[in-house]
């Protein structure tokens, strides 16, 4: 029997020492010491002893025991050492290495001419609104007074998910105002700005997905003096104090009236240039009174309460603001174009 122990002995050790991994350690130490391990298998034996022998031998194997387990604890210390040893030599950087230069985005243009429209609107007390671009006719069209055969209904202009022209892709920014109707307190000071989409071919003015911003002011009492007064404002923020602008008289179902403003060209003082395509006028928006019918449409009593609203296009601004003459260019973004602004 000690001669059994003395061989467990030798080859566990061995095992012990030699041993890579964790998990070997761990298998070794049920093969050694487990319930049905080599060790209690000897220890099973000791009954045949006789009673002289069986305390020698018995301090012998718990000698035994002790020793493989001392062994697996520090085979285990080595390992973790190694082990971390390794992680810190393959994780290792070199802090003297140049780094990698990566090239810094660029503002597009046109989020330069939009971040500037919402600080003006929002100084002047407006919250900025936000909703889906899949939305419902009735959104769309109907609340804003667009009647079933209204030309931008049809199938070629508009992108619908429904044979029956329930859902579409926004045509403009205005459902996102209805929304707001219909779910605001009042009074309403809003803008609108987002994507919109129109089955247009592209080409140097035409793109199936562009932006859009409206804006809107419900409340007791509003006059189209203050549509006129507040839009006078924010062109005079945007292309400086004394800016001269005009409305002429327009039509949109959804307001009423409805106009459209030029301003003055700012770059020849209205003598005509090739900015203002020797016009004198650059057109900037259309807007209006918000007509009573979409008022009352969206719960809102036009007896009691009025507003006004405008609509712009954020390319033409854009490219207006920055002599882009080709819309491809604001879509495309090449670096190239975009660097320049
Ligand atoms: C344009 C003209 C306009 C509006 C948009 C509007 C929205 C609601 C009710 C009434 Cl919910 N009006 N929006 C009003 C007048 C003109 O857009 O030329 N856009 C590019």
């Amino acid at each position: 029997m000690k001669e059994l122990m003395q061989r467990l002995r030798e080859a566990s050790l061995k095992a012990i020492t030699e041993a890579q991994d964790m998990d070997l350690l761990e298998t070794l130490r049920v093969k050694y010491l487990g319930k049905k391990g080599e060790l209690t298998a000897i220890l099973r034996q000791m009954g045949q002893l006789s009673a002289q022998e069986r305390p020698a031998m018995g301090q012998l194997a718990n000698q035994l025991r002790s020793d493989i387990e001392n062994a697996i604890e520090a085979r285990k210390t080595e390992l973790s050492a190694a082990l971390l040893e390794k992680k810190l030599r393959d994780e290792a950087l070199d802090v003297s290495l140049p780094g990698e230069k990566k090239p810094i985005g660029h503002k597009h243009p046109m989020y330069n001419v939009l971040d500037q429209i919402k600080d003006i609107f929002v100084g002047m007390g407006f919250e900025i609104v936000d909703g889906p671009e899949v939305e419902l006719a009735d959104y769309n069209f109907t609340k804003l007074n667009i009647d079933e055969g209204h030309p931008s209904r049809e199938w070629t202009d508009t992108f619908y998910f429904t044979e029956d022209s329930s859902i579409l892709l926004r045509t403009q920014t205005s459902p996102m105002q209805i929304h707001a109707m219909e779910t605001r307190e009042l009074p309403i000071r809003i803008i609108a700005p987002g994507r919109v989409y129109r089955k247009d071919e592209v080409d140097a003015t035409h793109s199936p997905m562009f932006h859009q911003i409206e804006g809107m002011v419900i409340d007791k009492g509003v006059t189209m003096s203050d549509l006129k007064a507040t839009l006078n404002l924010v062109v005079e923020k945007i292309y400086g104090k004394g800016t001269v602008t005009r409305f002429r008289p327009h039509h949109f179902p959804f307001t009423e009236p409805s106009c459209e403003m030029d301003i003055q060209c700012h770059k020849c003082g209205g003598k005509g240039c090739p900015t203002c395509k020797g016009e004198g006028w650059i057109e900037v928006l259309g807007a209006g009174m918000v007509h009573p019918k979409v008022l009352a449409g969206c719960g809102i009593d036009p007896d009691v309460y009025s507003g006004w609203a405008f609509g712009m296009g954020l390319e033409r601004l854009a490219m207006g603001e920055y002599k882009i003459t080709d819309l491809r260019l604001i879509f495309e973004n090449d670096v190239r174009f975009l660097e320049q602004f």
